[in-house]
């Protein structure tokens, strides 16, 4: 019998990495899909034909027990949150919604599902739960570089929200016996990383300089310093956690430091342009509260899990580039047969 995996953020740039790799291992992929007819089904459809769908919303208890409940999945990866910092601003009771009481919401579930109460504790049994929490909530870091151990100073409603999911993810641990898992990981990203976020942004718009499409690239805050890793490889470390003897916290990074500035220089290096002519800072970009630096020290997590990243920083801006450039000069031949084309 393979194993089954139901997976809450199964169109985000993890779920799709995660599905892969569960699949490669001969897992049962189940990814949660919210929406009437959310688009980006369509794309993990496409990308990974073997991924079932069931329907649910990290804001609607009754879907996740019925989602739980059909699948009765081994292992439940949520991933599903608001992840792009700033909007925690703009909205911040979604945000504190979805990524803080959604985690809740799927521990009840599991909860309910598998018949975990106070009074029976029963160790390390039933349906595995990783939490996807984030470097986010070090923040204002209390020391460098973070560990398991380090305080939280979370510095956005975002941070906020993911220290309530990972503390009630220890509190399920604690007082049900449930087999939980928090991953503290550091910025990943990959082609397939939102446009949002300022790897992708550069990378993006990198490619439609080249290319003639764009003239200028406007950030925020250069200096900010983040450990930046690839998400394929951050996938990994998440299964490895749940197959562990029992749950835990885990801190996933490289250990590598690089600012916002270094990711332009790599990034316009790589198509042979100076970052300077091009990249303008816009104040409007700048948070009400930065997170200035993060650094991980994952010595424990790799002792631990026997998991090591393969690839590093300058490789990986050099990879979202090369793919960007194919995207995008993939676009402009499609513009260009529209525009030939005679109706
Ligand atoms: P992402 O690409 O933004 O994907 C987020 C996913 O969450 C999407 O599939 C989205 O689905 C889903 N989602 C949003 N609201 C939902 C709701 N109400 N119910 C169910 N699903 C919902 O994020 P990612 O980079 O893959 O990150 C995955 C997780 O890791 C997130 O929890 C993020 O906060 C955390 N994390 C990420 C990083 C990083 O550097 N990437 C680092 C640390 C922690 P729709 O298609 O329906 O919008
Ligand atoms: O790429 P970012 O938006 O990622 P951020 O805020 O670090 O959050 C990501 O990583 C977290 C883990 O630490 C995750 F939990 C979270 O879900 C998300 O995946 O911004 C990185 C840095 C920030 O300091 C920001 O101020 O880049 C700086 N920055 C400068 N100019 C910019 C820009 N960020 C964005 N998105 N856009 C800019 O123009």
């Amino acid at each position: 019998m393979s194993k089954r995996a139901l997976i809450t953020g199964i169109t985000g740039q993890d779920g799709s990495y995660l599905a892969e790799h569960l699949i490669a291992q001969g897992y049962q992929v189940w990814g949660l899909i919210r929406g009437q007819a959310n688009p980006r089904r369509w794309w993990v459809s496409r990308q990974l034909s073997e991924v079932n769908f069931v329907d649910g919303d990290l804001m609607d208890q009754s879907s996740l027990v019925s989602a739980v409940d059909k699948i009765q999945p081994d292992e439940v990866y949520n991933l599903g949150a608001i992840s792009f910092v700033p909007m925690s601003w703009q909205q911040p009771e979604l945000v504190t919604e979805v990524n803080g009481m959604g985690v809740l919401r799927m521990l009840e579930a599991i909860r309910m599902v598998s018949g975990l109460s106070i009074s029976g504790i029963t160790h390390n049994s039933g349906m595995r739960f990783y939490q996807a929490s984030s470097s986010e909530m070090f923040g204002k870091v209390a020391e460098t570089p973070q560990r398991e151990t380090t305080m939280f100073h979370p510095r956005s409603p975002y941070g906020v929200a993911k220290a309530y999911g990972h503390y009630i993810t220890q509190n399920y641990r604690e007082s049900y016996g449930l087999f939980g898992v928090s991953g503290i990981l550091f910025n990943h990203e990959s082609p397939r990383r939102g446009a949002e976020f300022v790897t992708r942004k550069i990378s993006l718009a990198v490619a439609r300089i080249k290319l003639g499409h764009q003239d200028q690239l406007r950030l925020g805050n250069l200096d900010a310093v983040r450990d930046w890793g690839f998400a394929g490889d951050y996938v990994r470390a998440m299964h490895l956690m749940l197959q562990q003897e029992q749950g835990g916290d885990y801190v996933i990074g490289t250990g590598q430091m690089h600012s916002i500035r270094d990711a332009a220089r790599i990034a316009f290096d790589h198509v042979d342009l100076n970052w300077e002519d091009y990249v303008v800072v816009d104040p409007a970009l700048v948070r009400p509260a930065e997170v200035e630096t993060l650094c991980a020290d994952s010595r424990s997590a790799r002792k631990a899990l026997g998991w090591e990243p393969t690839i590093d920083f300058p490789d990986l801006m050099r990879m979202m580039v090369d793919s960007d450039l194919r995207n995008v000069s993939r676009e402009r031949q499609y513009e260009e047969m529209l525009l030939s084309t005679s109706w």
